[in-house]
């Protein structure tokens, strides 16, 4: 593969920032979108918006049959065995929240425990803390051993009492764990819990079969595939979306309703109440169409090898005061970095690099109980993707070492700045 080219396709990387070339490495926290994205998206707006599922005129016909189609490529994307078990929603933060609400009525009750795990992202946290607060479920994490790997003997010691709802993360977006998801729905699963997975931080990088990976629920966002903003998907085994009662209620998403009653439509219209983001879906649609260029095996080399020349840099150039967390390299080891510079904050080390057209991210990384856990406040994180190159990996630790230049200059020599 010519990722020079790939690149090429990536308009936004032509820009400068500071007067620098601009090198994109916070892709974890949302990607670029190629230039086939943005026209699926303008194109629906200049040949096909109408609103979907409702006009018997051609052009709602076509928006619908847009919409419907992009559901059946994110069905054949993740191998899901019905399009109806895949419902579109802002991303994968609305995709736990829904399930979560779902769950709230009927399926957990007072007292019932969900366990999730410390390397999770807020999003597969604070919305079973809201049914901790309001409808008194117990809610438990799976620690983590000294690389960053899940605790599975914790699991299951916890799996020793009745749980409803073992969740957990494919891909930890600050660790770069790739969990054994598998492992873990099959314990769960023995011990009579549903399963959740949250696949943001995997579905953008790895072949990703819901059925394979053995999950009730998997939620992911577009906007990290190459997609656009909000627009994500929940996927959810048939079987328990006919069970379980919808989270929003409105238009679209009912067969009848009188004052006294109301009726719903079947999975996936089920959980989709009101216009939804049909240029989302179809911008979605494109990005699969995008990534189905590659293979995943082709696309995992070239992360590989981006990894490993930042780890090579590291071993040379910054051994005594870079820590970086999260398994060593392997196949349990996703494309994301996440670093400490002795003696310098993140968000120092953060704005450097902008200075020098470095994006990474720096902070929390939305994952306090994880920052609680690793005993640190912020770590600064570099993220690439498919059109990252090991020359913007070069550029990266150049400016790195103009961080520790300014911070830690060696003894005797005076301090940046006088
Ligand atoms: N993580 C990051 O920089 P949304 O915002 O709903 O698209 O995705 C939330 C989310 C859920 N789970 C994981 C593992 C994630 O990494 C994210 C988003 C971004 O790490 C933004 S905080």
């Amino acid at each position: 593969m010519d990722w020079a080219r790939v690149r090429a396709e990536f308009p936004i990387l032509d820009r400068t920032v500071h007067g620098k070339p601009l090198v994109y490495l916070d892709s974890a926290a949302t990607s670029q979108k190629p230039q086939a994205v943005v026209r699926a998206v303008s194109d629906y707006y200049e040949r096909l918006n109408a609103n979907v599922h409702r006009g018997a005129y051609q052009l709602s016909e076509e928006a619908t049959e847009a919409y419907e189609g992009a559901r059946e490529k994110v069905a054949r994307f993740v191998n899901a065995p019905d399009p109806s078990e895949v419902i579109f929603v802002r991303g994968t933060t609305e995709a736990i929240n829904v399930v979560a609400q779902c769950l709230a009525r009927g399926t957990l009750a007072k007292g019932d425990r969900v366990i999730t795990t410390v390397m999770e992202h807020h999003s597969n946290i604070v919305p079973w803390q809201l049914l901790r607060a309001y409808h008194g479920i117990e809610l438990e994490f799976v620690g983590i051993d000294e690389n960053g790997r899940l605790d599975l003997a914790d699991l299951d010691r916890r799996l020793q009492k009745p749980a409803k709802l073992v969740t957990v993360t494919h891909v930890s977006n600050v660790l770069g764990t790739v969990n054994p998801v598998r492992a873990v729905a099959d314990r769960a699963h023995a011990a009579g819990a549903l399963v959740l997975v949250d696949a943001a931080q995997s579905v953008p990088h790895r072949k990703v079969d819901v059925q394979a990976l053995g999950g009730d629920f998997v939620a992911f966002s577009g906007h990290k595939m190459l997609g656009p903003t909000g627009i994500g998907v929940l996927w959810g085994r048939r079987a328990i979306l006919d069970r379980i009662p919808p989270a929003l209620g409105g238009g679209e998403m009912i067969r009848e309703v009188h004052q006294e009653r109301v009726e719903f439509r079947e999975p996936p219209a089920k959980f989709e109440a009101g216009t939804p983001n049909i240029s989302g879906a179809v911008g979605l649609g494109a990005a699969i169409d995008y990534l189905g260029k590659f293979s995943w095996e082709e696309l995992a080399r070239h992360e590989a090898t981006l990894r490993q020349r930042a780890r090579r840099r590291i071993e040379q150039e910054f051994s005594d005061n870079v820590r970086v967390y999260g398994p060593p390299e392997g196949p349990d080891r996703e494309s994301v970095l996440s670093f400490s510079l002795a003696g310098v904050h993140p968000h120092d080390v953060s704005s450097i690099l902008d200075a020098e057209g470095v994006a990474v991210r720096a902070g929390q990384h939305c994952a306090g109980p994880l920052m609680d856990r690793l005993g640190v406040p912020a770590l600064t994180r570099a993220s690439p993707y498919l059109y990252n190159s090991e020359a913007e990996i070069d550029r990266l630790f150049d400016a790195l070492a103009k961080v520790v230049k300014v911070f830690a200059p060696p003894p005797g020599a005076p301090r940046a700045g006088g």
